[in-house]
């Protein structure tokens, strides 16, 4: 077989598969250039692998490219044509090894390359060495003219790298093992900062020791599961929380009378029934606080049950058992079961399916203090309620101020579903409805 490369001139050239040893058939795993590509000399072309090592093909001399003319899944074998390019000039490229070869695209003869080593100085290949068959895991330095060597190829493939998006650390540029693994933690803790990928710098690592006595204990199950949903919802919906104040003195007066008369039954009625109640009024007043977005992000799924979650604060961390079916039920009932439910949380007898369903939730840390907090949404609900502790104010009513009962709401609301105003009038009604107690109790 003559040496195609003696017929070197400018022009258009054709770029063949050269010697790859006893290998036949070997597929092609990655095209690097695409037509109209400036490339250099040297730099990688394709990337073949057989079953025991990849091999690049480098570029035999600047140009451009003018056709690729394989595909990656199509199998080469050596003298196959992969590539035309245009040669700027017919200056001799790189010293080095041959490892791959070329002939003028107006030759006649069918396309194969030397079968012996070229030895002429002016058909010399580049010395980039990445057609060598470059086993897993071998040193990359051994290729340092290549982008990414053969092995730091594959090793970014069995990661799902782009190596496109890879800054390479090594000599001219050059993709690195450790520059591969830095992108991938770099996303792992993109992904840890929330699904959406947000850029978050890592926490600090510091030890606390160093600064005085410290005590390390494991955080429980429940806190680790609810934390990890803390964190997605709090990064993945856009939250707004809408504050208001509901005027509840006769809801009190009212309260403590049914207290009294449902003393003999053990059941205790705290505002958080009548919250529940309202709740379910707003909600039936307006139906898109009472939904969810489907899996799309693109339909709003409106729910005709009222299933209510209630944040209970358990020693292992938060719990939300949810109230199935709270417009069909009165205030004792309800209230009888929001005792049941905090007690079987606090108990851990809460079976999951008691904390799914749920279409809206109410946080009350009424009971313990505040003024006012920003719940984060339990998706895939769209809203919910916090409530801090009512507390005396003085009201300005009809020309004077008067001590009124006043209870702080918090609503944080998922403002892809829920506008501004929706809201406001969403914490108005409910506030309307509170004051006017005797109805929730009727
Ligand atoms: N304002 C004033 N007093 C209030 C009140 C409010 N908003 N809410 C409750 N109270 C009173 C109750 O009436 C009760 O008083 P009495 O003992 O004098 O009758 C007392 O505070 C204690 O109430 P409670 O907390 O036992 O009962 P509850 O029905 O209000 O709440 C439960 C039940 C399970 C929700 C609650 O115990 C709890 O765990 N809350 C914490 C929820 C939480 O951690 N949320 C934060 C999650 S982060 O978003």
């Amino acid at each position: 077989m003559a040496n195609p490369s003696t017929t070197l001139r400018t022009g258009i050239k054709q770029v063949l598969v050269p010697d790859i040893g006893d290998y036949k058939d070997v597929p092609v795993i990655e095209v690097m250039v695409k037509a109209g590509d400036i490339v250099k000399a040297e730099q990688s072309l394709f990337t073949l692998e057989t079953d025991k090592a990849t091999m690049d093909v480098p570029a035999p001399f600047d140009g451009v490219v003018k056709e690729v003319k394989v595909k990656v899944g199509d199998k080469i074998s050596e003298g196959s044509l992969i590539l035309i390019l245009e040669c700027g000039d017919a200056s001799p490229p790189a010293q080095g090894a041959i490892q791959s070869s070329l002939q003028n695209a107006d030759e006649s003869a069918p396309a194969k390359p030397a079968a012996a080593p070229i030895a002429s100085a002016s058909i010399i290949a580049p010395a980039i060495g990445a057609t060598q068959p470059v086993l897993n895991g071998s040193d990359a330095s051994l290729h340092s003219k290549s982008h990414a060597s053969p092995s730091i190829r594959r090793f970014a493939r069995e990661l799902g790298v782009d190596l496109a998006r890879v800054t390479g650390s090594g000599i001219k540029g050059r993709v690195t093992k450790s520059d591969v693994q830095g992108f991938v933690k770099a996303a792992l803790t993109q992904l840890r900062g929330g699904a959406s990928g947000l850029q978050v710098a890592a926490m600090p690592v510091v030890d606390f020791a160093k600064f005085g006595a410290i005590e390390t204990k494991p955080l429980s199950r429940i806190r680790k599961m609810a934390g990890a949903n803390l964190h997605r919802n709090w990064v993945s919906i856009p939250h707004v929380t809408q504050f208001d104040e509901a005027d509840i003195t006769e809801m009190e007066a009212l309260r403590k009378q049914l207290n009294e008369q449902y003393a003999a039954q053990n059941v205790k009625i705290t505002p958080l029934a009548f919250l529940l109640k309202a709740v379910v009024a707003a909600l039936q007043q307006y139906p898109e606080f009472n939904a969810s977005l489907d899996a799309s992000g693109e339909n709003l799924v409106l729910k005709k049950y009222f299933h209510i979650g209630v944040a209970v604060d358990t020693p292992d961390g938060l719990m939300v058992p949810v109230l199935r079916d709270v417009d069909k039920k009165d205030l004792v009932q309800l209230a009888r079961e929001l005792g049941e439910v905090s007690a079987k949380a606090r108990e851990k007898k809460l079976p999951a399916t008691e904390m799914q369903g749920g279409c809206f939730s109410i946080s009350s840390l009424g009971g313990i203090g505040g003024t006012a907090f920003t719940p984060i949404i339990n998706a895939p609900e769209v809203a919910i309620l916090g409530v801090s502790r009512a507390s005396m104010k003085p009201v300005y009513k009809e020309g004077e101020f008067v001590p009124r009962l006043m209870l702080p709401l918090s609503l944080s609301y998922d403002h892809r579903v829920i506008d501004g105003a929706a809201a406001a009038r969403f914490t108005t009604y409910l506030a309307q409805v509170l004051v006017d107690a005797r109805r929730l109790a009727s």
